[in-house]
């Protein structure tokens, strides 16, 4: 059994969610788990006695003009390390959490493992950043190992920083425990005010930019013209207006429900026909495997890692980035099919159970703890 640090950003997104998850799945195999994090990671829904929380408390100063969050996450990792006798420290986002780890390993003076799984952003957007490029790759290519949640990722990776680090992948995962097909929450659907007769088609995302949310709701235009039906928005983030203006161009406001942030989006899967994740990067797109495994198709973009989780034609279909009409048309199409549709319903099931398993992926990061 090893002794594992895990940093992550704890309060939101989908890196904090795998992070936690896989955390309070290595302990219950035994192993022990210490999160070195700003906050307790919001996903931690239940008791572990070997679960520790250090943390991150950072002090503003007037002589310093940021507060310094990555030199103070640096020295309470090695004082964890030196403290607990960590095995492992595994941190999720090279900038600024494997560059921390470095330090803390050079601090620290033991020979602690850093894994380091890239997510995205870290590559995809601060990767073309000449700012941070270099450090960015120091911090991949002095890592022992570094893993990244989706093959398009790992090449990108490679591409960008044009690093030769072997990236192995590790696909996401969810709690099977918590994600499956359910009958609709009716109390839940009733409140809304969403009819028996209405599909109900579903957005879950931080609104940013990068999630086209506008082309969200057009694509949903064209579903609520073929057959009755309401669109969920789940989650906040800078686009909401415009996504909320959209609505209103066309007509369809009473259609449109933003819920904002809610935490068991689980509810929301359930009583849920149709996904759309429309975004133009994504390295994986949790919320589409959280879909599928409810047994909820998904209309994904052809970005990133998406076309991985989600099978064109399948369990879903993979559309052009952009392509608002088509991801709304095929929808449609899918919703109306009964046959197909039960089809695609089964197969997202056994896809999300098949390939994102959970006992298998961390059985992965477990071979990555135990590599010599
Ligand atoms: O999607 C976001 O903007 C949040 C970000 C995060 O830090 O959680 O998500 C990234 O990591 C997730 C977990 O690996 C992936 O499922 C998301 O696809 C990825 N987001 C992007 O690549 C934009």
């Amino acid at each position: 059994m090893k002794k594992i640090g895990i940093t992550c950003y704890p309060t939101v997104g989908g890196s904090g969610v795998v992070a936690t998850e896989l955390g309070q799945l290595l302990a219950e195999k035994g192993h022990e788990i210490h999160f070195i994090t700003t906050a307790l990671p919001f996903r931690l829904n239940k008791t572990y006695p070997n679960i520790y929380y250090h943390e991150v408390e950072v002090n503003q100063y007037e002589v310093f003009q940021y507060p310094p969050y990555s030199l103070t996450l640096a020295s309470k990792m090695a004082e964890v390390v030196k403290r607990e006798n960590l095995d492992v420290l595994h941190v999720h986002y090279a900038v600024p959490h494997a560059v921390c780890a470095l330090l803390a390993k050079d601090m620290s003076t033991r020979d602690v493992k850093i894994v380091t799984t890239l997510h995205g952003t870290d590559i995809t957007v601060l990767g073309h950043d000449q700012s941070l490029r270099e450090i960015i790759r120091y911090a991949i290519d002095r890592s022992d190992k570094v893993t990244a949640v989706s093959e398009s990722l790992a090449a990108e990776t490679a591409e960008v920083l044009g690093t030769s680090k072997p990236i192995d992948t590790i696909y996401n995962f969810v709690d099977e425990r918590e994600y499956y097909p359910a009958e609709p929450n009716l109390e839940l659907k009733e409140a809304y005010g969403i009819r028996e007769e209405e599909k109900v088609v579903i957005h879950i995302s931080n609104f940013r930019p990068v999630k086209r949310v506008v082309d969200v709701i057009e694509a949903f235009s064209y579903v609520e013209k073929s057959c009755p039906a309401v669109l969920l928005m789940i989650g906040d983030g800078p686009d909401r207006t415009d996504a909320c203006n959209k609505a209103a161009e066309l007509g369809i406001s009473d259609r449109v429900l933003f819920l904002g942030n809610q935490k068991n989006i689980v509810d929301y899967l359930q009583m849920s026909d149709l996904a759309l994740l429309l975004s133009e990067k994504e390295s994986f797109g949790l919320v589409a495997l959280e879909a599928m495994a409810c047994g909820v198709p998904v209309i994904g973009s052809r970005a990133g890692g998406i076309p991985e989780v989600v099978a064109d034609r399948e369990t879903g279909f993979i559309v052009p980035i952009g392509d608002a009409v088509t991801a709304g048309k095929l929808g449609a199409e899918l919703l109306m099919n009964q046959e197909k549709y039960a089809s695609f319903a089964k197969e997202s099931i056994r896809r999300a159970q098949a390939m994102f398993k959970s006992s298998r992926i961390v059985e992965q990061y477990e071979a990555i703890y135990n590599e010599e």
